[in-house]
């Protein structure tokens, strides 16, 4: 099949998922085409099957924004046409959706019969869709596609409460190729974060508000007044400076240490003992689940489609959103002693499984077959 895939090609949930997505179909035999305005950061090398098509928006001194919605549907119209695409598959609906929308229309004058599969990610709903200032086109682009995926049973619901739609939304759960996440740690790296054997805690996003990411250091300075950690900061976003501000003038904040934006997640994982997730939203939690791949217990909120994910008291632990107290009680529960620590690890990869690669990514397969046909 020649399958065209668009999404965001940044370090955000749904770009990894689609750019995996777009991987593991590849290994597949399928040809595919990825369409975005930069190459998608988890594509690494070469594929001989993989095409990668910029979206150029040309600069004009009328366009105070530059419209790239149109630029989007245009280069959509000009892959179709010359590379004899037979699905289009969006990932988060703004403006993607409506883009798509678009080109269906534009190629059925042409008459050439595309169709389009939006797959739901969260904000695109729960945050940015919902707002009236998108909702209307949101609302309509949902409604036109073809088929409709979200990542999770809450965003499902979360899109029937937010909006009016009558669409039947079909769940297929975010995945993680396991057998790249579950590596053996390499001694050498891990003495290199903790010389002392001390426990190592991480948290990685993109350093939203939603993210919360001043409850992570305040769990993690309740963690080590009870056990020796330190804390890795991976990724990077808007509150990030706030957040290293905070960690100018006390002591343990000397064990956390900033990573930026990291393509090597597999490594970090490898040497972590710990992943914390303390947002007010998540209607998946990609990052959560590739930490269980890598056997890290998870320490998260309860929210969205976290409980879907990460089981209670089995994978780690949730609490309520901004109830530290809870998270560093539960964390230091699972941290204390390491045959409770070895128990939560062998846990967590046993629930990762079952979000693995060969068992999500023969769904899309078969959405995509019955959608062509
Ligand atoms: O979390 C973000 O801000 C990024 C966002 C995205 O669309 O890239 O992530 C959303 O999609 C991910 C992949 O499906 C999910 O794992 C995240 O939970 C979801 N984020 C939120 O719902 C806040």
């Amino acid at each position: 099949m020649n399958i065209a895939i668009v999404c965001y090609p940044t370090f955000g949930g749904s770009g990894v998922l689609a750019t995996e997505l777009g991987k593991a179909l590849s290994d597949k035999g399928h040809n595919i085409h990825f369409i975005t305005y930069q190459q998608p950061v988890r594509l690494g090398g070469f594929h001989a099957n993989i095409f990668y098509h910029e979206v150029r928006v040309p600069s004009y001194p009328l366009f105070d924004f530059a419209p790239y919605e149109t630029a989007l549907a245009s280069t959509m119209v000009d892959v179709v046409n010359n590379h004899d695409i037979h699905l289009l598959h969006v990932h988060y609906a703004i403006p993607h959706a409506s883009a798509a929308y678009m080109a269906k229309q534009i190629l059925a004058k042409q008459n050439k019969k595309i169709p389009v599969i939006t797959t739901l990610h969260g904000t695109d709903i729960t945050l940015v869709g919902r707002d009236k200032t998108y909702s209307p086109v949101v609302t309509f682009s949902m409604e036109e596609s073809d088929i409709l995926t979200a990542v999770s049973e809450n965003l499902r619901e979360e899109t029937y409460k937010n909006f009016s739609i009558d669409k039947p939304i079909e769940v297929i759960y975010n995945f993680v190729d396991v057998s790249r996440f579950n590596k053996r740690p390499v001694d050498a790296f891990k003495k290199l974060i903790a010389p002392k054997g001390e426990r190592i805690l991480v948290h990685a996003s993109n350093f939203r508000k939603i993210k919360r990411v001043d409850d992570v250091l305040k769990t993690f300075l309740l963690i080590y007044e009870k056990v020796p950690c330190k804390l890795l900061m991976i990724g990077d976003g808007p509150e990030r400076p706030y957040l290293e501000s905070m960690t100018r003038d006390c002591s343990p904040c000397a064990e956390v240490k900033f990573l930026g934006r990291q393509d090597q997640m597999e490594d970090l994982l490898s040497i972590a003992d710990l992943f914390i997730l303390t947002s007010e939203y998540e209607s998946f939690g990609l990052a959560a689940l590739e930490a269980m791949a890598a056997q890290v217990p998870v320490i998260s909120t309860n929210v969205g489609g976290l409980p879907e994910i990460n089981i209670n008291g089995f994978s780690g632990y949730m609490s309520n959103v901004g109830d530290v107290d809870d998270m560093a009680k539960n964390a230091v529960s699972i941290l204390k002693d390491d045959e409770t620590l070895k128990v939560f690890k062998k846990n967590a990869l046993e629930q990762a499984k079952k979000f693995d690669i060969s068992n999500i990514v023969p769904k899309y397969e078969a959405l995509y077959n019955k959608v062509i046909s």
